[in-house]
């Protein structure tokens, strides 16, 4: 029986539509920079809030109407559910899904019924993937619901933590690989700490950077040649997680020896609470070579948590766009929803406004980037800004022909600077607004 009975596939309706469950701007097929905009955005639905996401608080239960679910969370609960995912992501037309382990199945009385039960699931997710084309954006563990890591996982003050985890991302990775996914996210969890007092923090590095080495060896043993990901969050659910944000990730990837494994999955909501923008942290990673996937929300800037909401500013999704059309395009990561409906929205339906509303502000901002740069006048600004690194000392002083004594010279010789020409914010605003309103 059809979970959606009332919603047929979403259609692209064209720029003048009022149909709130159609597409504006999101034409798969449409080409944009040499790819349609489906191999452009390779947009994937989030598993753990569209399908298990209750709408709870901690101020009260679940909100949240969704007939599909059975009185108990049992295997067949689990999988009918699969069935639901798949109506909606088919229904949808997003070509990707990402889930954790425990997302998709229920976990048993110790490890063995655990994997048993998640083998179940993943055969039939197995089933849904080859009757609709759907495919695996990444994979991951869920390492940080369960008691048994209260004090973290791979950062734990128990080693038998750790082994567990190492056993539960083991089988994720199995499973990954099983369903032919593109990539694997290793989000912090409670990989942090709440008071350096009772903390060994170097221990707890090092025992990251061991956990991560060992994922990565075990990937090339099974030949799993997905491509790792590092989810930047400063704070939520410790105060100080280890994966601040893209400097402090790449750099631990670094001291570790695991960056040329690696690359970091930009969220939103997660850049605006370790105080930057998504566009720094989007830039930040690519310059230096790791740029890889984007989860897509936004937070609320009143409000101090990862409030995980659909994103709907056409600035945002623009700046996120330009960066991945300027370091070469998404793939193959992709552009994934970890964004949960309001526990306000609690009609199943609105599980359909919330991702349209996602996709066609990505399409749009997909556009935008594109226009940008076809255009070039903005890349056109900011070269003119830097011009005096284009010829004189500044192109000697790049290809490296100086040093303290031989610039001492050129300004002892010189006296003083060349005026400065102004920064012309505002301009550069203005000209940003050309292209979006
Ligand atoms: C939590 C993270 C999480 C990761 C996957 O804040 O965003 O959902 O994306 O573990
Ligand atoms: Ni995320
Ligand atoms: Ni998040």
């Amino acid at each position: 029986m059809a979970a959606f009975p009332e919603i047929s596939k979403i259609q692209f309706e064209g720029p003048g539509s009022k149909n709130p469950l159609a597409f504006r701007f999101y034409d798969e097929n449409e080409i944009v920079e040499g790819k349609t905009m489906k191999e452009q955005l390779r947009f994937s639905v989030a598993y753990w809030h569209t399908l298990r996401g209750t709408g709870s608080d901690p101020f009260g239960p679940g909100t949240m109407i969704r007939p599909w679910e059975g009185a108990i969370d049992d295997v067949p609960n689990a999988i009918n559910r699969v069935k639901v995912a798949f109506e909606f992501i088919e229904k949808l037309g997003a070509p990707f899904f990402c889930f954790h382990d425990r997302d998709v199945a229920p976990e048993g009385a110790n490890l063995t019924e655990t994997n048993k039960n998640l083998d179940e699931v993943v055969k039939a997710i197995k089933d849904e993937m080859n009757r609709t084309g759907i495919r695996l954006l990444w994979g991951t563990a869920n390492l940080f619901s369960n008691p048994r890591y209260v004090h973290g996982a791979a950062t734990s003050c128990n080693a038998d933590s750790f082994a567990f985890a190492a056993a539960q991302v083991k089988k994720a990775l199995e499973v990954t690989k099983e369903l032919g996914g593109d990539g694997y996210v290793f989000w912090g969890g409670r990989e942090g700490y709440m008071n350096l007092w009772n903390t060994d923090m170097k221990r707890e590095l090092d025992h990251l950077g061991m956990f991560m080495r060992m994922a990565v060896d075990y990937a090339a043993e099974i030949g799993f040649t997905g491509q790792f990901y590092f989810e930047p969050k400063p704070k939520e659910p410790t105060k100080h997680q280890y994966d601040f944000d893209s400097a402090a990730c790449i750099n631990f990837l670094r001291a570790y020896d695991l960056a040329d494994h690696v690359k970091m999955n930009i969220e939103t909501n997660h850049a605006t609470l370790a105080g930057h923008t998504v566009e720094h942290e989007l830039e930040y990673a690519g310059h230096q070579g790791f740029l890889g996937s984007v989860d897509a929300n936004t937070g609320d800037l009143l409000l101090g948590w990862d409030t995980d909401q659909f994103p709907t500013d056409v600035y945002l999704t623009t700046k996120i766009m330009l960066a991945f059309l300027n370091y070469g395009g998404i793939a193959p990561g992709g552009v994934n929803f970890d964004a949960k409906v309001r526990r306000e929205s609690f009609e199943p339906v609105d599980l359909f406004y919330a991702h349209v509303g996602g996709m066609d502000t990505f399409a749009k901002g997909l556009k935008i980037a594109a226009q940008m740069r076809a255009d070039g006048t903005l890349a056109k600004m900011v070269k003119d800004r830097y011009s005096s690194w284009d010829n004189g000392v500044g192109v000697e002083i790049e290809s490296g022909s100086h040093d303290f004594h031989t610039l001492e010279k050129y300004m002892l010789e010189k006296g003083d600077v060349d005026p400065c020409t102004s920064g012309r914010q505002e301009l550069f605003e203005n000209v940003v607004n050309q292209y979006i309103l």
